[in-house]
């Protein structure tokens, strides 16, 4: 086993993968960015490394820097998390060349993967089933429309082959609806992956996304941890996931999960990895092929009892697994909620803000992975999801229960989470019924009912308080280093600071709600895509006012009442910053 892992990532996953790192007897090194000196996976690991300023291509997605420091730090593998280099095949090769483990599947595995069309290739030369469709990308519209006429039929879907979770994904229903999907696709592929080929699916009209949880060690052994349900998304991001899928009986359950164990085969896959598909009326579709440990892993966590994690750490070390495919039981039922910064009532807008008091539900089978705390600020720089709350039970009814109850208990005061939108959907016939619930998460009127007053900003009454940066020199095991504090100022006698720790105040705005009656501030800096109303323009509550790209997400705003457009202060291709006046809506 290693001595000492460096954990490549931030927030929630940073700390889980700590977690299972402390319980092998493996040190911990985080890397944090300016703007994460204070944050919780800093300060939870034995050893920290600034990598450098907030935007996070200049910090956790720096290679050769985060390498460097692994090297400094006397790290020998590194556990990337998911996002940012997880599935990176260069990170991987540059661990590789600098003699360090890369905590996850070979590099040409990711590579294999990455390309979607590639993947689907190599899926139907392994005799796994893909949605029906093209494995070549197609170069035209004319080529699209000649291949759907000849076998694929309306309607289809066209993606982005550099593409994958969603983006880049377009449907056409008929002939006439296929140039602005080839484009759609093409330029949000050019965009997102500077690859602008697309390839041609049939769209299935109401699938359940299920897929399967891969093992696969440097001894041959394959195995799988059966299926989770995550069909409940919205704009392509999953907001709740299970296991198992009400879905999928005894029978489906061993053949979708031998479908996932021949795909990891055909592409020599190591480590731990997800296999994507589409289910509908009994057939099984693979979709893609995740190259890292998922977001939704812990739900599988709590119904096999296997730390996935922890097999990832110890797969990377050359161990053999340790169990085989029929030591794996299912048992009982998990849910997770993702607890995302953002107002489910106005379309899910992010709403980055200072967490106030903060307290975790409890209570048996009961699991919060959380990357925040009471004083915490979400930044618009990163991922709004600062936690994740899984439960378990003994059946998919009572695991509801349990959730709902867990809910209660969560406080997260001072801005707006996915908490009342996890109550409210978790409490409707749809979900009771197993549904997908696609409808009733684009559903306007449903999700407005989740408006109310904005809640006071936390601590609002407190000084605020700035930090500095001392120099000291120090000397620690008879070797002298130069240290830079940074901290709240000496107090007037010399002393540190006493009490409380306090973050950082930085000079926001108020975003949503408050300033001048009637006007709507922008709650996210971006690039401003488009306008979609025009001054003195009418508008209903909940129409679309602009649409904000933010860390390379596009974002809907929508108007918070009714009235007219008085004052519009934005313009297409223009940039944004948090707080900013996007119009005033009388
Ligand atoms: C599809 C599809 C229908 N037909 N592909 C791709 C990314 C993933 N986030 C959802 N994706 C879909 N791909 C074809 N050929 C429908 C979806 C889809 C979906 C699937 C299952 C459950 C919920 C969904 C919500 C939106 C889109």
């Amino acid at each position: 086993m290693f001595d000492k892992v460096l954990v490549a990532n931030r927030g929630e996953i940073a700390i889980r993968v700590m977690r299972t790192l402390e319980e092998l007897g493996v040190g911990t090194v985080a890397v944090y960015s300016e703007p994460d000196r204070d944050a919780p996976h800093v300060r939870r690991a034995d050893d920290a490394y600034l990598l450098g300023p907030g935007p996070a291509n200049e910090s956790y997605l720096v290679i050769e820097k985060i390498v460097e420091v692994a090297q400094q730090a006397g790290a020998q593998a590194i556990h990337p998390g998911y996002g940012f280099l997880a599935e990176n095949a260069a990170f991987a090769r540059a661990c590789d060349e600098a003699g360090i483990v890369f905590i996850g599947p070979p590099p040409d595995a990711i590579d294999a993967m990455g390309s979607k069309t590639r993947a689907r290739e190599i899926m139907r030369d392994a005799g796994v089933p893909i949605v029906p469709g093209t494995t070549d990308p197609v170069e035209t519209v004319e080529e699209a429309q000649a291949v759907i006429d000849e076998s694929i039929g309306y309607p289809v879907a066209i993606k982005a082959a550099g593409g994958g979770g969603g983006k880049g994904f377009r449907v056409a229903q008929s002939e006439d609806e296929l140039d602005k999907a080839f484009e759609g696709a093409s330029r949000e592929g050019e965009k997102f992956f500077s690859d602008s080929t697309v390839y041609v699916e049939r769209y299935l009209s109401d699938p359940r996304h299920v897929e399967v949880q891969i093992l696969a060690d440097a001894h041959g052994n394959v195995i799988h941890l059966y299926e989770r349900d995550c069909s409940v998304q919205r704009r392509h991001q999953k907001l709740i996931e299970e296991s198992p899928a009400q879905a999928v009986d005894p029978e489906l359950r061993e053949r979708i999960g031998k479908i996932g164990t021949d795909a990891a085969v055909a592409v020599g896959y190591r480590s731990a990895g997800t296999v994507e598909g589409l289910l509908q009326d009994g057939e099984y579709f693979f979709l893609e092929m995740n190259t890292r440990v998922q977001v939704e892993h812990c739900v599988t966590e709590m119904v096999t009892g296997i730390d996935i994690v922890r097999e990832q750490v110890k797969i990377a070390a050359g161990e053999e697994l340790s169990f085989r495919q029929e030591d794996v039981v299912l048992r009982g039922h998990a849910i997770e909620c993702r607890i995302n910064v953002e107002d489910a009532s106005k379309n899910f807008a992010p709403a980055p803000g200072r967490v106030g008091s903060y307290r975790e539900p409890s209570g048996p089978f009961v699991r919060v992975d959380s990357g925040a705390e009471e004083g915490y600020e979400v930044l618009p720089l990163y991922d709004p999801m600062i936690a994740k709350l899984i439960v378990w039970d003994v059946d998919r009814d009572a695991s509801t229960r349990r959730m709902l109850r867990a809910l209660g208990e969560y406080e997260v005061a001072g801005l707006k989470t996915l908490i009342p939108f996890h109550q409210m959907l978790l409490a409707t016939e749809q979900w009771a019924r197993g549904e997908t619930c696609r409808d009733l998460v684009e559903d306007k009127e449903w999700l407005g009912k989740l408006a109310e007053p904005a809640p006071a900003p936390a601590g609002s009454d407190e000084e605020p308080s700035e930090k500095v940066a001392r120099e000291y020199e120090v000397e620690v095991s008879g070797r002298k280093f130069d240290v830079r504090v940074i901290g709240e100022p000496l107090t007037p006698d010399g002393a540190a600071p006493t009490g409380g720790r306090k973050a950082p105040r930085r000079e926001r705005k108020d975003s949503g709600g408050g300033g001048a009656p009637g006007e709507l501030v922008s709650p996210l800096q971006g690039t401003v895509l488009r306008v979609a109303v025009e001054q003195g323009a009418e508008v209903d509550q909940g129409a679309l006012i602009c649409v904000i790209e933010a860390m390379k997400m596009e974002n809907e705003i929508t108007a918070p009442s009714g009235g007219t457009v008085e004052e519009l202060g934005i313009s297409e291709g223009g940039s944004i910053s948090t707080g900013d006046r996007i119009a005033v809506i009388k």
